[in-house]
Formats: C-alpha cells, sequence, structure tokens
C-alpha cells in the first residue's frame, strides 16, 4: 500500500500561479460517426468546453471518409481527438502506423488536441517528424487500471511525459482507496505544466470534482450516465449542475459525506444548493472511505472543512474526533464533523433532534389536540437497530420520556445499547411476537429497505398492526415498503426523507457558523425532489436565500 500523503501540505494553485479554468470535456463514443456528431452537438448544449471523439469507438472507422465530416467547421465544441489502442485500456486493434496516420490527419483538419499514450510517444513524434500543427496540442497520456503509484513513481511518470515534449500531462490511475487520491492532488498542485490527473473508480470520485481546486488543466463528464468513458465518471451536468464545477477554484472549502456505501446520499444534491444559495465558496463531495482515521489524517488541510458521517463511520467518528459535543458522546454516535479554526475535529450529532423532532410533528399532525408536553412521553418506542442512527433515536427517544425498547440483529449490540438507555433488548425473531400494548411507536434504523434493496422490510405487515406510528430512517426511497404497509395498517408513518432535511438543516449551520432559516432550507431541499426541476439561474451566483 503506497503511502498517502497528507493534503495538509498540499498548497493550492492560489499560492503558486494563477491557472485558466478547468475544462469540462464530454467523451463522445458513440459507434457511428453520425452519432457522435450528435453527441457533439449534446455535449455544447450542456455547456461542456471540449468534446473527446474516440476514434477506437467507431465501427467500421475509416479516416479519411469520417474524420473530415467530424472535424468539420463550425464545430459545436473543441475536438480531442483519441484513438485508444486494447493494450492501453481502449478499443483499437491494429498496428500502430494506421492508427497515427488517422491523428495526423486529425491534426491537419484542425483538431484542437490529440491525445497519444506515453508507450508509443516517441514513436509518433518520429512519425510526425515535426509536422504538429503549432495550434494542434499533443496531449501524452498514461493509464494505470491497477492502482495509484506514489507519489515518487507519480513524480517520475510526470518528468518521463514532460520529457517527450508533450503540451499537456495527462496522468489517470485507478484508486484502490480513497486516500490514493492525495498524491494525485500533489502532482497537480506542484506541476509546472498543463496538467490532466485523474484517479478512476468509485474511490477516486473525490479527483473529477475536486481537480479545479488543485489546478487540473481538464476534468471528464459523461454525457449521460450508462455512457461513462471511465470507471465512476460523473455526468456532465451534475458536474455543473450539483457540483458547481465552474466555480471551484483554490480556495473553494471541501465538505463531504464520509461512508461506504455512499452512492445514495442526497446529502450532496442538498448541501451543494445550500452553499449555492448562501454564495458560500464551497463543494460537498461523496468521499467512499474505508478507514475513516486514515482518511481524515490524510486530509487534514483545512480546506477539508467539515464532514457528514454515515454507514458504517459514526462510532468510530466519535474516536477520531478531538472534541465530541456531550449528547454525541452520550449516544456513542457523530454524524457531522467540523474542522475547527484551530485545526481541531469537533462532532456533533444532529441525527437525533433530526429524527425525533420530524417523529413528535409527525404524530402532533395526525392530532386534534395538542399539548406542550412531548407525544412521546411514556410511549413504548421500540428501535430496530443498535448502529449510529439507532443510538440516536434511542437517546432522543429516552431523553422525550418514552419507554425505549431495543431489537437488533446482533443481539450483543441490542443488549449493550438497552443497557445504555435502561430498557429491554430483543432479538429481531422476538420482535415479530411482540405486542405488550397498543399504541406503540417503531423507528427502524437498520439499512434495511434502501435502494437497491426496496422490496426488504425490518418487520411483517402483520406484526405492524401494534403500532400506531412507525418511522423509518432510510429515505432511498422516500416511501419504503415499511412505511407503505404500516400506512396500509392505519399507523401514522413518518419519512426518514423528514428526518434527512432535519439533521441536514443542522449540519448545515455547523458547515457555515450561521443559522438556517427552517422554511428556506426546507423549501431549497423539496425543490430538490427532483435535482432537474431545481430552479437556477445559468450562470449566475443566486442571492442568499438561508
Ligand atoms: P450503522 O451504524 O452501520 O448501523 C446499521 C444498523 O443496521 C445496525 O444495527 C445493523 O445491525 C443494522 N443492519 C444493517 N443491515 C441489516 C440487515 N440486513 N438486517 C438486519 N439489520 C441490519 O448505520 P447508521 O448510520 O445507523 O444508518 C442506518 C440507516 O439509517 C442507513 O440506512 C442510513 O442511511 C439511515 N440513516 C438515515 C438518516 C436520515 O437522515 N434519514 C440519518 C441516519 C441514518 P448489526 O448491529 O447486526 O450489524
Ligand atoms: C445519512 C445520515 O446517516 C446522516 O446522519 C448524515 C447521511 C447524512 C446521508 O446523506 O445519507 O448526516
Amino acid at each position: 500500500m503506497a503511502a498517502a500523503m497528507s493534503v495538509s501540505a498540499v498548497v493550492p494553485p492560489a499560492a503558486a500561479v494563477a491557472r485558466a479554468r478547468t475544462l469540462l470535456c464530454v467523451p463522445a463514443t458513440a459507434r457511428a460517426p453520425r452519432e457522435m456528431a450528435a453527441e457533439v452537438a449534446a455535449a455544447a448544449a450542456l455547456g461542456a468546453d471540449v468534446a473527446e471523439l474516440r476514434l477506437d469507438r467507431l465501427s467500421g472507422f475509416a479516416p479519411r471518409r469520417d474524420l473530415p465530416a467530424l472535424l468539420a467547421k463550425p464545430r459545436a465544441l473543441p475536438a480531442l481527438v483519441t484513438y485508444r489502442p486494447k493494450w492501453e485500456g481502449g478499443e483499437y486493434d491494429g498496428d500502430d502506423e494506421p492508427r497515427f496516420e488517422a491523428l495526423q490527419l486529425a491534426m491537419e483538419l484542425g483538431a484542437e488536441y490529440v491525445d497519444i499514450e506515453l508507450k508509443v510517444a516517441d514513436k509518433f513524434m518520429k512519425f510526425m517528424s515535426g509536422k504538429k500543427p503549432e495550434k494542434c496540442k499533443l496531449i501524452v497520456s498514461s493509464h494505470n487500471y491497477d492502482n495509484t503509484p506514489s507519489a515518487e513513481e507519480l513524480g517520475s511518470l510526470l518528468a518521463q511525459i514532460q520529457a517527450t515534449g508533450a503540451d499537456i500531462v495527462k496522468i489517470a490511475t485507478t484508486a484502490t482507496e480513497i486516500v490514493d487520491v492525495s498524491r494525485m492532488f500533489q502532482i497537480l498542485v506542484h506541476c509546472q505544466v498543463p496538467i490532466i490527473g485523474l484517479v478512476m473508480n468509485d474511490r477516486g470520485f473525490i479527483s473529477r470534482v475536486l481537480c479545479p481546486k488543485f489546478g487540473g488543466y481538464l476534468t471528464f463528464g459523461s454525457l449521460a450516465k450508462g455512457k461513462e468513458s471511465a470507471p465512476a465518471q460523473p455526468t456532465a451536468a451534475d458536474l455543473i449542475n450539483v457540483y458547481n464545477i465552474r466555480q471551484i477554484g483554490p480556495d473553494t472549502r471541501v465538505f463531504g459525506i464520509i461512508g461506504k456505501p455512499v452512492g445514495h446520499s442526497k446529502s450532496p444534491i442538498l448541501h451543494n444548493e445550500a452553499f449555492r444559495s448562501v454564495g458560500m465558496d464551497a463543494v460537498y463531495v461523496p468521499f467512499l472511505v474505508d478507514d475513516l482515521a486514515r482518511f481524515l489524517t490524510t486530509y487534514s488541510s483545512p480546506d477539508f472543512a467539515g464532514f457528514s458521517c454515515t454507514i458504517p463511520h459514526k462510532e468510530a467518528a466519535v474516536r477520531c474526533c478531538d472534541e465530541v459535543d456531550p449528547i454525541a458522546r452520550d449516544i456513542g454516535a457523530v454524524n457531522t464533523i467540523v474542522r475547527r479554526s484551530d485545526g481541531k475535529l469537533v462532532g456533533y450529532n444532529t441525527d437525533y433532534v433530526g429524527a425525533i423532532s420530524a417523529i413528535e410533528d409527525g404524530i402532533r399532525a395526525s392530532q386534534s389536540t395538542h399539548s406542550t408536553a412531548s407525544p412521546l412521553a411514556g410511549r413504548l418506542f421500540v428501535v430496530i437497530g443498535a448502529g449510529g442512527a439507532g443510538k440516536a433515536l434511542a437517546y432522543g427517544a429516552k431523553e422525550k420520556g418514552a419507554r425505549v425498547v431495543i431489537a437488533n440483529r446482533t443481539f450483543a449490540r441490542a443488549q449493550e445499547l438497552a443497557n445504555l438507555i435502561g430498557g429491554p433488548a430483543l432479538t429481531l425473531s422476538e420482535l415479530e411476537n411482540y405486542h405488550p400494548e397498543e399504541g406503540m411507536v417503531l423507528a427502524n434504523t437498520t439499512a434495511i429497505g434502501m435502494h437497491p434493496n426496496v422490496n426488504d422490510t425490518p418487520l411483517s405487515k402483520q406484526a405492524l398492526k401494534s403500532y400506531a406510528v412507525v418511522f423509518d430512517a432510510v429515505y432511498t426511497p422516500k416511501e419504503t415498503r415499511l412505511l407503505r404497509e404500516a400506512a396500509e395498517c392505519g399507523a401514522t408513518v413518518v419519512s426518514g426523507l423528514e428526518m434527512f432535511i432535519r439533521q441536514a438543516m443542522g449540519q448545515f449551520e455547523h458547515f457555515t457558523g450561521t443559522p438556517v432559516v427552517d422554511n428556506e432550507f426546507r423549501a431549497l431541499a423539496n425543490s430538490l425532489e427532483n435535482p432537474c426541476t431545481a430552479k437556477r439561474t445559468q450562470g449566475a451566483v443566486p442571492k442568499p436565500r438561508l
């Protein structure tokens, strides 16, 4: 395992030489030239800066017949022409000579960029024998589909590519863990020539969004989901509309959600929109993290300013923070980590207020009379799960005077939590036959029913008949099978989306240090039910709304 480089040592380009804005390139991967041309037009309509023509993807490609049409002017976008051989991850399966001839023709036809692999760069330069048109920039690229080398090896690779006379360096590696990306950020910041530096697959995702912060020349975004040209490539639309990539620069503060899995989270959509609405120079990304401590010590720069924390790291987060809010410590789970101005990591838990207030308000909405006391007081409150969320719910319900029961797959953890809050523990099978009284409250805090396993449910419909109120922490999908069947049994149901919005509100206040206006944040969240409908003036930075 190569040593992780601490990003705290990374000096963003603002302190180095100012660099041009990172370009957004959309790969055109169609099998037919006419379709490829249509993809380029679609990429331009999306707002891309460059279109990559992946000639190796074309069926029956005939350079002299097809390239003049593909590169005819006026063009919708500047063209980056790539003709990737199989031995470097592409689909071209032939000799170098015809491939070089096609790339040379592309240059003669005015391609703004041409990509050639490091392994044959010298051979290609000899083939061109100095006939490269001045306007065409030569990208010399290296792809590692297995791992991300050490900082020293990356530095040596950079030097090799620079020695070829490349106009632009391109290094693409593969992450085996998210800390691998820190070494690519190091290379980006310290490289003195234009460089494209990306790390492939899910654990390398942040390289594609954050490269503008560290001076990357270009990042790739697919035309649509399913049209990616490399593992875990985001769509161009998400880079623009969710991650606000045009606004990311050396001073942009980085926030994100730490978890495994993390792809289901709606936090990036919500927090990025919230940052945009207050005009804060910040971006929020998904961090797919295996080892929490290693992640936090690697990305220790003050620019990595705050984190949401989800499965399975909430309990470990208590140990990784320098200070922990007393309530979070009592709960034994942290879902919010903020890096204080003195560099200390401070942990909080916004889950419990988010969930408990959502359940209380859900019950009040179903009641004709209202009292100031919590509607949970005195009720039997059954929590399924004993993880981070389960601890938050158990703690919060107890605080409100409920009698709390814990059921969990691993009974020892149920017993441990039950002992903490002074209630009984049940196995999941005992829960099926547990109905000591009517009017009980059920809270699912397991991942059961979470996308993609949407037909799963933690409790049979028959057993649900004993509950007056049912809450599900799972919020993807918004209506889980558990909530649907509980409603069919006549229970008051409370969605995890309600908890999600409320816990995110608390989190956003910790991230920004400023109070949030509840109804404005909620309106923002609801406008993101379908991110495509989120209202936004293209290009303009909206006036502060929170
Ligand atoms: P966690 O700390 O990993 O705890 C997971 C809990 O779920 C554990 O008790 C685990 O039981 C149980 N579990 C997981 N898979 C199970 C299965 N197949 N069968 C039975 N039990 C299973 O995770 P967390 O942070 O508490 O989050 C749990 C869920 O709540 C996730 O879906 C998360 O997205 C959701 N959540 C939502 C919000 C929100 O804002 N709506 C906030 C927090 C959490 P064992 O002890 O036996 O492993
Ligand atoms: C889910 C949780 O577990 C919260 O505690 C985090 C995260 C947000 C999510 O985005 O799914 O704060």
